[in-house]
């Protein structure tokens, strides 16, 4: 049911808009505002706290679907729902979850995850933002970049050190909200592709925080920001599942109706020999990320699968949108085919969230560490 609501509206409300908010860099207010109430902005949180009452499988199928069309789409609703509401449903107080989950889940409000840093990225425990203990506050001083959703988000979960001398250990999370003193949006990135998502550069400059709206323990920051990814990862590899399978369907529509030398390139073996190849492995990647997030329903560690559902899934995305570009030939090049936005959009796949080397480390670290791959 929640693919068929993902599907439905992604045909009619998003792929009127996809083109054109993409050349613009527009954020689709409204359609965002539509996906919150159709209840795909928090599918696995519970109702209780303004989600859905789903799971992991209903919030990967309908990230695909409405990845096929808008991989913005899939970029924001992915984002709200694992980076921002999962943590603070996991790690939350009641308090904290009333005032920071349930308008976030129920898509009035959207939340950011605000990690990285100018030096902080796959080396995400090297964090330079400050949060000093003052009373019943923390003060934040720092800047944060690559923040998806960072503009338009009302509230970011925001990593800072509370004790530099404990490395990771020393990393704390927090809620802020926007409209706190000494919070501000600094920057608006330009992007190569999911340009209708806002990426943007958060700054705290003297910012006071309640200790209230610590999430967690002091010092158990960089373990939510680890298994927050864990769960991340399974969606980004449903949104690359999606831009390959939209970017499949227009080739195989593209190989219908295309002639060359008398017949439908359909016809010629190099083009079926790629469309082979494509559906094959978009078959795989579909299969590696419902089985991540079964594991993850289930109850069960799914942190290195995850990450290879990521990895496959984001090198799949690649390929099969690089192929359909080539079974368009020269139209493949123009805007007016819309296949060059879905090769623009897989890049991002294959670095946020972890790039394709941090997903093989993550693997390789299990593999040799002697544990089930699982
Ligand atoms: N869940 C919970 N805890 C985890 C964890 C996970 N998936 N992975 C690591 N941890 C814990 C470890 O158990 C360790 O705890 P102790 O210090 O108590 O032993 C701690 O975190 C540090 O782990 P580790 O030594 O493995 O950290 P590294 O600095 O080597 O970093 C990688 C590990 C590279 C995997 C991590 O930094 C990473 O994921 N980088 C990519 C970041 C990323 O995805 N950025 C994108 C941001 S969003 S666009």
């Amino acid at each position: 049911m929640i693919q068929a609501v993902a599907r439905e509206f992604a045909d009619e409300a998003v792929r009127p808009i996809a083109a054109d908010i993409d050349r613009d860099a527009r954020f689709p207010r409204d359609t965002v505002r539509r996906m919150g109430e159709l209840g795909l902005m928090g599918i696995a949180i519970p109702e209780a706290y303004g989600g859905s009452g789903g799971d992991t499988i209903g919030y990967v199928v309908a990230v695909e679907e409405v990845a096929k069309v808008c991989a913005s789409h899939a970029a924001i609703m992915s984002v709200n729902n694992s980076l921002y509401c999962d943590p603070v449903a996991k790690f939350g107080t009641d308090r904290q979850k009333q005032r920071f989950l349930a308008p976030y889940a129920s898509g009035v409000k959207l939340g950011c995850f605000s990690l990285t840093e100018p030096e902080a990225g796959s080396d995400a425990s090297n964090q330079s933002t400050l949060a000093v203990r003052d009373g019943d506050h923390y003060v934040l001083d720092g800047r944060k970049i690559f923040v998806t959703t960072g503009r338009e988000a009302s509230a970011a979960l925001v990593f800072a050190q509370t004790d530099r001398a404990k490395g990771n250990r020393g990393i704390s999370a927090f809620l802020v909200e926007k409209g706190t003193p000494g919070f501000s949006v600094v920057k608006t990135e330009d992007k190569l592709g999911i340009r209708a998502s806002d990426t943007a550069e958060l700054l705290f400059e003297r910012c006071r925080v309640p200790v209230a709206d610590r999430l967690g323990d002091e010092g158990q920051g960089f373990k939510i920001a680890m298994a927050t990814l864990d769960g991340g990862r399974i969606g980004i590899a449903a949104q690359a599942v999606g831009i390959a399978a939209g970017a499949y369907e227009l080739s195989v529509a593209y190989a219908r109706e295309r002639k060359s030398f008398g017949i439908p390139i359909g016809q010629h073996q190099m083009v079926q020999w790629m469309l082979a190849d494509m559906a094959t492995a978009i078959e795989a990647a579909r299969l590696l990320t419902w089985r991540a997030a079964w594991l993850k329903d289930t109850g069960q560690p799914f942190g290195p699968a995850a990450a290879m559902a990521k990895l496959y899934a984001a090198e799949t995305a690649m390929k099969v949108t690089t192929d359909a570009v080539q079974v368009h030939g020269g139209y493949g090049f123009i805007k007016e085919y819309q296949v060059e936005r879905y090769f623009r959009d897989a890049k991002i796949t294959q670095i946020y969230e972890g790039t394709s080397q941090i997903q093989k480390l993550i693997i390789a670290r299990r593999l040799l560490h002697g544990t089930s791959a699982a």
